[in-house]
């Protein structure tokens, strides 16, 4: 991390130097500081209800310094036994129900950059978590009970605070709801469905942490808008159908970047005919378990993808995207995961896990491209299945290629297969030649021109069947020609419909060569170790 910032920076001022022959310019870069930059630095809530006596909290004050400096945290006048963590921000109290209503104040929170301080007098309130209701039969001028409930969803958000929960009587309700940030919490506002039928809206902007969106149905949010944005942190968002939605960077679910909202988990959502998924912007997100079906280029003017990954921590696990058209996709270079970076949006990528992914009907399984920054590293593949590329332009049947690497290093591929791609994993060696490191061990390639190319690191214990290998430099364990036979590549999910169980289609028969084939004689491909 601070090696890769350090690296950045001479970069820069390199750039600075060579381009404008003025040292004095660069200079300039150096001595300016920004102030880290607080998203949380708020009133606090914390709820407990009676029977509960006393219960442990915690809350992570979280800041990001855009010139990557070391940031601490302080406090002073907490109440009596709470602390904060200088490191992690993260603080923490006893809270007792004999302790509800009560208010305690004048608590002063410090964040430094070891330059600059950011300081800001909150309190902390104790709560006891209520029920609020929401129907098409309600109004706004009714006190939100079950038997009075409100009319609009957004009413709610007045009223809201950590540990409360509104529930929402089914019903089309054409309102988009922004989440207000007065006060902060670790326990979750919760807007779900009353368990009554479809609720339908446009969709949240959630602009305070632990916010939980579940069991919602979201459309049309209006033009270039996602389903949810995510400018809190550790937001929950399960259960929702979230469809027909397009336009730049429009995307089921998505994050504001420049604040980095961290620690969303976003799972079992089902994403539908979205020109893209899952945009992840922001730091340490988990993304599992959803089915991201069908992207759609609803506006030409820009791309679609299953999921854009930007950030550094995340994981991707459980996830099934597939179900692309080319005929809704027309000149989309629809890709299961992206991410890229340029000069003025400064994204990045790092620190990434992808694993036990079903990805199909792309044109490639993933395209990372670090050319500009520079600064994306470290990404994981393993026990994923790339299967049937989309039919992508005139000589690309099956999609282009499984794993594009263009200037990232550390990428690593291993116990993942991949049926019926055009070509293979691409190390582009033209552009800076950063992509070093490679590994790519244990995968199985059926039906592609060739294995893979470009590697700068380790190939090899690889298992391929009809692929091409002459002129390409292999790994000496490589196994090529022999088939892994799979017990039914036509029915990737098997007679179930359940991803990664016995019967699943690309599971190899009990004769299959590739049981043994990988290094210290495991098991190649996606269901190996
Ligand atoms: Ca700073
Ligand atoms: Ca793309
Ligand atoms: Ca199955």
């Amino acid at each position: 991390m601070k090696t890769t910032v350090i690296f950045c920076l001479l970069s820069l001022l390199s750039t600075a130097y060579v381009s404008q022959g003025q040292p004095a310019a660069a200079r300039n870069l150096r001595i300016i500081n920004n102030p880290p930059k607080a998203r949380n630095l708020t009133d606090l809530v914390f709820a407990i209800s009676p029977g509960q006596g006393t219960l442990t909290k915690s809350y992570r004050f979280y800041a990001i310094d855009v010139d990557g400096d070391a940031i601490t945290y302080s406090g002073n006048g907490l109440p009596n036994g709470a602390t904060i963590d200088s490191a992690t921000g993260e603080l923490r109290m006893q809270v007792s129900e004999s302790d509800i209503g009560k208010t305690f104040s004048n608590i002063s929170i410090s964040i430094s950059d070891g330059k600059a301080t950011v300081s800001r007098t909150i309190s902390i309130s104790i709560h006891q978590p209520q029920k609020y209701y929401v129907a098409k039969a309600g109004s706004d001028s009714n006190p939100g009970t079950a038997n009075l409930p409100w009319l609009t969803i957004k009413k709610s958000t007045g009223y809201v605070l950590p540990g409360d929960t509104v529930f929402i009587s089914a019903g089309n309700y054409p309102e988009r709801v922004a989440t207000r940030s007065t006060a902060n919490g670790s326990d979750y506002i919760t807007y779900t469905n009353n368990a009554d039928g479809t609720v339908e809206m446009r969709g949240f902007d959630i602009n305070q942490d632990s916010v939980w969106i579940a069991g919602l149905s979201i459309t049309n949010p209006g033009p270039n808008i996602s389903g949810i944005k995510i400018d809190g942190n550790y937001p929950k968002i399960t259960g929702n159908y979230i469809y027909n939605i397009g336009g730049n960077e429009a995307a089921g679910v998505t994050g504001y970047w420049y604040d980095r909202p961290f620690g969303a988990y976003i799972a079992s959502n089902h994403i539908f005919k979205c020109q893209y998924g899952i945009w992840t912007y922001g730091f340490n997100w988990t993304v599992e378990h959803n089915n991201i079906d069908r992207p759609c280029q609803w506006n030409s003017n820009y791309d679609s993808d299953y999921i854009e990954l930007m950030g550094e921590g995340h994981v991707f696990r459980y996830n099934y995207l597939h179900g692309g058209l080319s005929n809704e996709l027309v000149s989309a270079h629809v890709d299961s995961f992206q991410t890229y970076d340029d000069a003025n949006s400064k994204y990045w990528a790092a620190n990434i896990l992808i694993e036990h992914n079903f990805c199909s009907d792309f044109a490639e399984g993933f395209e990372g491209e670090a050319t500009f920054l520079r600064r994306s590293h470290n990404i994981v593949f393993r026990n994923n299945i790339f299967f049937n590329g989309l039919p992508f332009k005139t000589g690309y049947p099956n999609g282009v290629s499984p794993i594009i690497v263009h200037d990232i290093p550390n990428v690593v591929v291993t116990n993942n297969t991949f049926y019926n791609i055009r070509y293979g994993p691409h190390w582009d060696p033209t552009t800076w030649g950063l992509a070093t490191n490679a590994i790519i061990k244990n995968n199985i390639f059926y039906n592609q021109l060739y294995p893979y190319i470009y590697i700068n690191g380790t190939a090899d214990y690889n298992m391929g069947y009809q692929v091409q290998t002459s002129g390409y430099v292999l790994g000496s364990h490589d196994i090529y020609g022999v088939n892994p036979l799979f017990v039914n590549p036509s029915n990737p999910l098997g007679p179930d419909g359940i991803m990664w169980t016995a019967d699943d289609g690309f599971q190899l028969q009990s004769g299959s060569r590739g049981r043994t084939a990988g290094e210290n004689g495991v098991q190649v491909g996606a269901y190996g170790p």
